[in-house]
């Protein structure tokens, strides 16, 4: 079954494909997640409705016919060679590990990466990502236990024979063609489904669900199931509000920055996730909470100076919005990032935030201009900056998804355990610098500019 390459989809259309087959998966599984598209469809219309130039500008850069995608979902997995399989799996389309997260400081015993399209057509195309973590195992103190688990672990395979053939297919002939690519998505998909039966008994669920309720989730079940996906809202502070009388039950604060007039980073909220009913080895009944439904905001790219400018005041704000309420928290915040820049110009101009920058109309008509100072040309009118939207994830605020999500307590002390090298040693490469990854597109789009100018391209 070997196609020739006139055959072969492209990796962005497979993305494309699986990410809509994961989202109609999700919505027959979980009901309640297919309340919260319907909530932010709805609130995107009357955002769109009420603010004509932002729907104009989506339209023009941001495709506004995919606003109904998701952006992300999240999986847990047990061991390396299941995090290596995945990285093949994701490879076929187009989806590749950026960055590195070590959640071990919020008291969760896993590190992440995420699985995502690097370039700007891809990201256009589609720009679902998956958050994915690997359990450590070699965190946990009780030896019988990790043991146990690992063993539990060993005796699974979270792939099915077909995907690991258009896998190796997909490396072979470097891509899958129609068929292929079909058959692929939905062999990838079983990977990601819900079991309702897990592959241990009661005890032993009970006996992982005590030391962290992460391992439990990871340990008892046939596969990673998605534990959540998330579209994009374009008011998440509305989404959030309008959750309960929708019957959702909203985690009690937003992660990441405040609302500001200049979006940063990314903001973040979720509804908690849902006790299901589970059946264990015995056809003993139980229960197990791990799926929920999020949305998220997302604003510009920071550069290191900016992040660690949004670290420094979200630990100060954190100190002081510890325990307070919804609106109470928000006033806080806010108060506190009151020292963070908040107009493009400055962003831009103090080196906080990663632009993409053009010539604008003016600018492609004027000739032998001197491109050396490009904030003057701003200034002219020859060039336009754009904010590079931010595509990564933040660990504080994934603590915070995770917490929310887990419950509290469970949690031994995990932290100071950061090891990249141990993470990119599963997954058989290293992770991308996702800041060199912004850098790199300001760069080019500043030398696009000078050269186009006809001055010099440093
Ligand atoms: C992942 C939580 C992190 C996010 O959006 O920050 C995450 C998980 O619960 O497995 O998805
Ligand atoms: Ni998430």
């Amino acid at each position: 079954m070997n196609a020739t390459a006139t055959d072969i989809v492209s990796r962005d259309e497979i993305r494309d494909r699986f990410s809509r087959a994961m989202s109609a998966m999700y919505q027959a599984e979980v009901p309640q997640y297919g309340t919260l598209l319907t909530l932010v469809d709805e609130v995107n219309r009357e955002i769109l409705a009420g603010d004509t130039a932002l729907a104009e500008r989506l339209r023009d850069h941001d495709g506004l016919d995919r606003l109904g995608v998701e952006r992300h979902g999240a999986i847990r997995v047990g061991s390396a060679s299941e995090l290596a399989m995945l990285r093949r799996l994701f490879a076929v389309m187009g989806m590749y590990p950026v960055g590195y997260y070590d959640l071990t400081e919020a008291g969760v015993p896993v590190h992440s990466t995420a699985f995502r399209p690097i370039d700007d057509a891809a990201l256009a195309r589609n720009p679902f990502r998956v958050f994915t973590s690997l359990l450590r195992l070699e965190l946990i103190d009780d030896e019988t236990l990790r043991e146990r688990a690992a063993a539990i672990l060993a005796e699974r395979d979270i792939f099915t024979p077909g995907a690991r053939e258009l896998i190796e297919l997909s490396e072979r002939q470097d891509g899958l063609d129609d068929a292929q690519a079909e058959q692929f998505v939905s062999e990838a998909l079983e990977t990601f489904r819900w079991h309702r039966y897990a592959t241990v008994d009661l005890e032993t669920y009970e006996a992982l669900h005590a030391e962290h309720r992460l391992i439990a989730d990871v340990v008892c079940f046939r596969g990673p199931h998605i534990n959540h996906l998330t579209p994009r809202t374009l008011d998440i502070d509305e989404v959030q509000r309008r959750m309960p009388a929708a019957g959702m039950n909203p985690k009690a604060v937003i992660e990441g920055p405040p609302r500001r007039d200049c979006p940063i980073l990314l903001r973040q909220t979720s509804f908690k996730a849902l006790e299901e009913t589970t059946l264990f080895a015995g056809e003993r009944q139980g229960t197990h909470t791990a799926r929920f439904g999020e949305i998220e905001q997302r604003g510009v790219a920071l550069t290191a100076e900016g992040r660690a400018l949004y670290d420094r005041l979200l630990s100060a704000s954190r100190e002081r919005t510890a325990g307070l309420a919804h609106e109470q928290h928000r006033r806080v915040q806010a108060e506190a990032f009151a020292e963070f820049p908040d107009d493009e110009a400055t962003l831009r101009r103090d080196g906080l935030a990663f632009f993409e920058y053009r010539l604008t109309e003016a600018g492609r008509a004027a000739a032998g201009v001197d491109a050396t100072d490009l904030e003057a040309l701003i200034e002219r009118g020859l060039v336009s900056a754009r904010p590079i939207t931010y595509e990564d994830f933040l660990p504080v605020s994934a603590a915070g998804i995770f917490q929310s999500n887990l419950g509290e307590g469970g949690g031994a002390a995990y932290a100071g355990n950061a090891n990249r090298e141990a993470l990119e040693a599963a997954l058989g490469v290293p992770v991308t610098d996702e800041l060199a990854l912004y850098a790199e597109r300001q760069r080019a789009s500043q030398a696009a500019v000078r050269e186009a100018l006809g001055g010099d391209t440093a």
